[in-house]
């Protein structure tokens, strides 16, 4: 069927599209971006996943999986377990007690209990127990090397970025052996603890031999520049990253803004790596849940709007947690080509929000941003995270092309292979020292 309004193509000034070869009918549309999308290995640009030479800070297997602090937060929820009792428990109690209250007392329908699901189901696990013998013995036997490339492969990725904080004393150690290379976990160097807690961590530098002082004065900018560089050399990161509170501004007086401007720009910018931007959480509101204490606020984006016009020559890779945020994000990333949004962070990673989030992205800035990263923390969630992405997408890619076809373009295998591609993998390969180790 010739797609319709297909002549406008041949009209004058039209530029042509690729090979008529592999033109496609609207009613084949779904199918093919179904088909790209699966067979398109993808760049997992935002993980907290570790290289197996990092020893127990890389997480599998299901006691894990379960006690992901997303599932955390919804066992407080459903179970009488006060926090402190919970806390008390071993891994695996924990791991029983919330399979026990989200799996077995109540359906598993939210987004994160049913990634577990699709995990298990992945292994051809059994999904409906009323225990968790059968997945511990089958995780148990696997050989991590191995398991490591059957989940990337399940996952459909070809390169998972982690997130190395070298003010971490366990990661410190590792990277100080001689790091830890793996073809395919590639290196992130996070900031947060120098830029937003300094006070509670100065003295990590001037113990590694940096002439730092509390308030960030005299040269410890120049210092921290240079324990950027080292680590820098150390780790080959493939941008650094911070995650900031939404109440960031700047400009603004303080220790986060001078080091920001005086220390991590100018080292990104002579060592050409983006600084990753992450605006919008609130750590702690309820510091007794710990790591799942953490919520999110909207954030005063005109901060971003001054970075990005103040330091054209750094590039930055941005996401929002607020869904409020996230249209006036799309609308400085048409302002500013050195902006780049990426992901559906944390509380938004949902289909609903996904859906909203990535139709306002592709409608103001085509393909010019990454779409999704997984944040997983444990190997496996990546399946059910990129499977659940490929899910909300394709009806999204897909209608546009139909729409695109609407209108007076016809559309082939090959343009919609060169958009995925772009958002999955290109965008993320132009920003980053990625091509080397992709397979
Ligand atoms: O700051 C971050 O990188 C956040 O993504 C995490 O710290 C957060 O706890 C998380 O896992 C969200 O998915
Ligand atoms: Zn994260």
């Amino acid at each position: 069927m010739q797609p319709k309004g297909s002549s406008l193509l041949n009209s004058p000034g039209q530029v042509p599209v690729s090979g008529d070869g592999d033109l496609i009918s609207p009613a084949k549309i779904g199918a093919t971006v179904e088909d790209v999308l699966a067979s398109t290995p993808f760049v997992d640009i935002h993980t907290h996943l570790y290289a197996p030479a990092f020893g127990k800070l890389s997480l599998w297997g299901i006691d894990e999986l379960l006690t992901y602090h997303y599932l955390e937060a919804e066992f407080f929820r459903s179970s009488d377990t006060t926090p402190e009792k919970y806390w008390a428990l071993s891994k695996r109690e924990k791991a029983d007690a919330i399979w026990r209250a989200l799996f077995v007392e109540n359906t598993p329908i939210s987004e994160a209990t049913r990634g577990v699901i699709a995990v298990l189901n992945a292994f051809e696990l059994p999904t409906v127990s009323p225990n968790l013998a059968e997945a511990r013995s089958f995780f148990e036997k696997q050989d991590i090397q191995a398991h490591i490339e059957n989940v990337l492969r399940m996952a459909g990725l070809s390169v998972v970025i982690m997130t190395n904080d070298p003010l971490d004393p366990e990661e410190a150690a590792i990277w100080k052996k001689g790091g830890a290379v793996h073809p395919r976990f590639r290196p992130v160097l996070r900031l947060d603890r120098i830029l937003c807690n300094w006070p509670g961590h100065w003295q990590v530098l001037t113990a590694q031999g940096y002439g730092v002082d509390e308030s960030a004065s005299g040269k410890s900018a120049t210092e921290v520049r240079r324990f950027l560089m080292d680590w820098h050399e150390r780790m080959r990161p493939v941008y650094m990253a911070v995650s900031l509170p939404d109440t960031f501004e700047y400009p603004q007086e303080g220790i986060t803004n001078r080091l920001l401007t005086e220390a991590v720009l100018p080292a990104c910018r002579e060592l050409n790596v983006p600084l990753s931007l992450m605006i919008g959480v609130r750590r702690q509101v309820n510091p007794t849940l710990r790591l799942a204490g953490d919520a999110a606020g909207r954030a005063d984006l005109r901060a971003l709007e001054n970075l990005c016009r103040e330091f054209p020559d750094n590039r930055f890779l941005v996401s929002v947690l607020s869904r409020e945020n996230q249209h006036e994000l799309c609308v400085y990333a048409r302002k500013f080509s050195n902006l780049l949004p990426f992901g559906c962070w944390w509380f938004l990673n949902n289909p609903s929000i996904v859906e909203e989030i990535t139709r306002e992205r592709l409608e103001m800035l085509g393909t010019s941003f990454i779409p999704q990263h997984s944040d997983a923390r444990v190997l496996e969630q990546v399946i059910y995270k990129w499977k659940n992405t490929r899910r909300t997408l394709a009806p999204i890619l897909a209608d546009s092309y139909r729409k695109l076809v609407e209108d007076g373009r016809r559309i082939t295998r090959t343009d919609i292979q060169r958009d995925v591609t772009r958002l999955f993998r290109a965008n993320a390969e132009a920003w980053m020292e990625l091509r080397a180790l992709s397979s």
